[in-house]
This record gives C-alpha cells, sequence and structure tokens, in this order.
C-alpha cells in the first residue's frame, strides 16, 4: 500500500502517529544501554510510536521480531544487526510487505543493495585504525617487539570484524614489530572479557598490550590483570573502544591508556531519518550517516569526564 507523507512532526497520515519497530541486539555493554535509551528517548521526542524488542545477542530472536514487525505492518522497521550475514531472507519480507528499513549502528552483507535504506552509524574499520594509533602515542619512545592480546566483540559482528581489520591494517603498514600474540572473542561483556584474560595471562604471562573491542570487556579484563599481580595500564597497556562513563573512569584512574570514542547516541539522528524515509524521500539520504567521534587518551579523561554524556 502507498503510504501518504509524513509530517515533520513525527505524524504520518492524517496525523497518525508513524509506528516504527526496533530490534535491538540485547544488553551487553554500556554502550547498548545508552543506545537503547536514546532510542526510546528520541522516539518520545519526535512523537514517534516505537515497538522495542531485545533479541538477547540472538539472530534468530532478531528475525522473529522483525517478522513480528512486518505483521503488524508498522510503518518502518529498524534493527541492529548482531551479525553481518544472514538477513537477505527476512529483509526481502520486508521489502515485498513494502516496509522500509533502516541499519543502524551494525551493517549487513548483502548482495541486494535495495533491501536496506541506509545505515546510521560508525566507521569501525577506521575506529580499529584509530585504536593503532593511540597505541603509538601510549608506546612512545618504544623499540622492538610489542606482544598483544586482542579481545574481539561478538563473533560475526561488523564492529568485531571491522576494528581487527583496521587495527592489523596499520600493524601491517607500519609496525612490523607489533605481534597480536592471543586474539579470541570476550563477547563484548564484561564477563566475557574477564574470562579471556585470565586465559590469555595464564597462556601468554608476557602479554604487553592488550587491544579491547569495548570498555566492558576491558573493565573485565582489568581485573583478571589485577589477579595475576599485574597493574592494568602500566605493566599492560590497554586500549579500548566506546568511551562509555566507566570507561572514563578506568581511564581517569591510570588503567585503561586510550580510548576511540564510539557514540551510542544515535536516537535523533535515527528518528530524523525514519521521518525522511517514511515521507518517502528515502532516495535522497546517503547510503550510510556516520557517526561523529574524537578519540582520548588517559592525561585527557579526569578533565572529560564531567562533560561525558554516556
Ligand atoms: O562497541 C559494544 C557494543 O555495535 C558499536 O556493540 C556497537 C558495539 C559497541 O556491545 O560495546
Amino acid at each position: 500500500a502507498k503510504k501518504s507523507p509524513a509530517k515533520s512532526d513525527g505524524s504520518g497520515s492524517a496525523g497518525k502517529p508513524i509506528t516504527l519497530g526496533f530490534s535491538q541486539v540485547g544488553s551487553e555493554s554500556g554502550w547498548r544501554a545508552a543506545n537503547t535509551q536514546s532510542v526510546k528517548d528520541s522516539a518520545k521526542a519526535a512523537g514517534i510510536n516505537l515497538k522495542f524488542s531485545d533479541a538477547q545477542q540472538k539472530q534468530e530472536n532478531q528475525i522473529s521480531a522483525i517478522r513480528s514487525y512486518i505483521a503488524q505492518k508498522v510503518d518502518v522497521i529498524s534493527f541492529s544487526p548482531v551479525v553481518v550475514t544472514g538477513w537477505d531472507t527476512v529483509l526481502k519480507e520486508a521489502k515485498a510487505a513494502g516496509i522500509p528499513v533502516i541499519l543502524t549502528d551494525r551493517s549487513v552483507e548483502t548482495s541486494d543493495p535495495s533491501l536496506y535504506v541506509t545505515l546510521v552509524g560508525s566507521d569501525f574499520e577506521s575506529e580499529g585504525e584509530r585504536a593503532a594509533h593511540l597505541l603509538e602515542k601510549v608506546l612512545a619512545g618504544h623499540t622492538g617487539t610489542v606482544k598483544i592480546a586482542q579481545l574481539e566483540g561478538t563473533t560475526g559482528a561488523a564492529p568485531a570484524i571491522e576494528r581487527a581489520k583496521g587495527f592489523a591494517k596499520i600493524m601491517k603498514a607500519s609496525h612490523p614489530d607489533w605481534k597480536i600474540i592471543a586474539s579470541q572473542s570476550g563477547d563484548f561483556t564484561r564477563a566475557g572479557g574477564k574470562q579471556v584474560m585470565a586465559a590469555f595471562l595464564q597462556a601468554h604471562p608476557d602479554i604487553e598490550v592488550l587491544f579491547a573491542h569495548n570498555d566492558d570487556m576491558a573493565i573485565g579484563a582489568i581485573q583478571s590483570i589485577q589477579a595475576a599481580g599485574k597493574a592494568p595500564g602500566k605493566d599492560i597497556k590497554i586500549i579500548s573502544c566506546d568511551g562509555v562513563h566507566d570507561g572514563f573512569v578506568a581511564m581517569s584512574k591510570g588503567q585503561i591508556n586510550a580510548i576511540v570514542e564510539c557514540n551510542p547516541l544515535l536516537g535523533p539522528q535515527l528518528m530524523d531519518t525514519v521521518k525522511t524515509v517514511h515521507a518517502g524521500k528515502g532516495s535522497t539520504l546517503p547510503r550510510w550517516i556516520k557517526t561523529q567521534e574524537s578519540d582520548y587518551t588517559a592525561d585527557q579523561a579526569a578533565a572529560a569526564l564531567p562533560s561525558r554524556k554516556y
């Protein structure tokens, strides 16, 4: 069915509010909590009727949520795909039902670009590159081999794949003496980071650097580093991604040396995008609406902490 254009106040045809079906990844991290809050608050502020579901990091739950939004004939569907592959079937179902899909936060791999309108989110490969450049700063003056452990995000998730890729790219181009001696997924959780780091330290007591794909895993790893009698941020330098409040607290204590910011406050931009798409102007949007973010080192943490928004 053809829909009439939305008004800028978030209402659809005949003043009926736009209904947005949103499938969230889960509640694995501080980043995710802030992202969920941002989506809920901004839907409310925009007058958009939000249907929200939490997939608990399971792709099958996200697929059922999307199918239920299709059955309920929502106006627009948005989701943050837990992994990159395996979406074509359900996305084709949405397309057949005439419901536009906006990706947020994470991307998908698909051979059919018509299956979604746009992605609102960060450039994770560049975040990985930025992490390597922050490590250059942290290691200033150090020569010779650097033994690095990597705590990867959820296996198959865009931020895990691309942060690893960006980091490896800079290593290959400029640092033949940096070696990743251990790399495994901690599923973006504190418990995962703690457990995997404990195992890393058992197998490789000589780890000098930890690159954690998010702050929560770094915070979990800090506990295992301390339990092994080492000083996080000193004996083992730590770089992580996100910049959540607790990450900044750890950085202000010198336990995390540097953080690549990844902004979770995507809600306002997402709601603007929902309105544009509902008004039938999706083709005017870029394929990727990128988030703006910064880098921080430990010496900046204390000053930045009070003004952090998440
Ligand atoms: O870095 C991590 C979260 O997709 C960017 O997911 C997001 C990542 C974020 O669990 O903390």
